[in-house]
């Protein structure tokens, strides 16, 4: 049973509701219901979480260690920009993680462009809207 982790951060709860032009229309319980579809019958669990909180997220990734998760999907949307901490649970977890952005950050503002995260996942998807959670998800799957 491989067990794979979809980790949403701040405000992606509110996917579908604002800024459409950006991100869709879907919401992350349409996300949610499209990636279980795609594994149905397959001995895979998935588990999602989402927050607001980076300590939360933090936990949340030590936890998939330590529950012997064979790989993380992370959308840290905002926290992708600035947090060193979350770099470093992911570096710590030693789970093999895919960086996901709906977006595309290269061509956003020159903040988005700068990811603290990614050096520490083994390849990052932007701007494939939702299909690069599914990408990410096959990519995972086959290794
Ligand atoms: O493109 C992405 O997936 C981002 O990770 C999304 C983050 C943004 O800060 C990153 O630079 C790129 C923003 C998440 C906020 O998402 C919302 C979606 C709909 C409505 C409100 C917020």
């Amino acid at each position: 049973m491989k067990k794979i982790a979809i980790i949403n951060g701040p405000n992606l709860d509110r996917l579908g509701q604002r800024e459409p032009e950006i991100y869709g229309r879907a919401t992350l319980a349409d996300l949610e219901q499209a990636l279980r579809a795609e594994v149905a019958g397959q001995a895979v669990e998935l588990e999602f979480f989402q927050s607001n909180h980076e300590g939360a997220i933090i936990d949340r990734i030590a936890s998939l260690a330590d529950r012997k998760f064979s790989g993380i999907i992370i959308n840290g949307a905002a926290l992708t920009h600035t947090s060193v901490a979350l770099r470093d649970a992911l570096l710590g977890a030693g789970v093999p993680a895919v960086e996901v952005h709906i977006s595309n950050i290269y061509k956003r503002e020159e903040f988005r462009q700068r990811s603290l995260t990614a050096p520490a996942c083994l390849a990052v998807i932007t701007g494939l809207g939702l299909e690069g959670y599914h990408a990410a998800l096959r990519f995972l799957l086959k290794r």
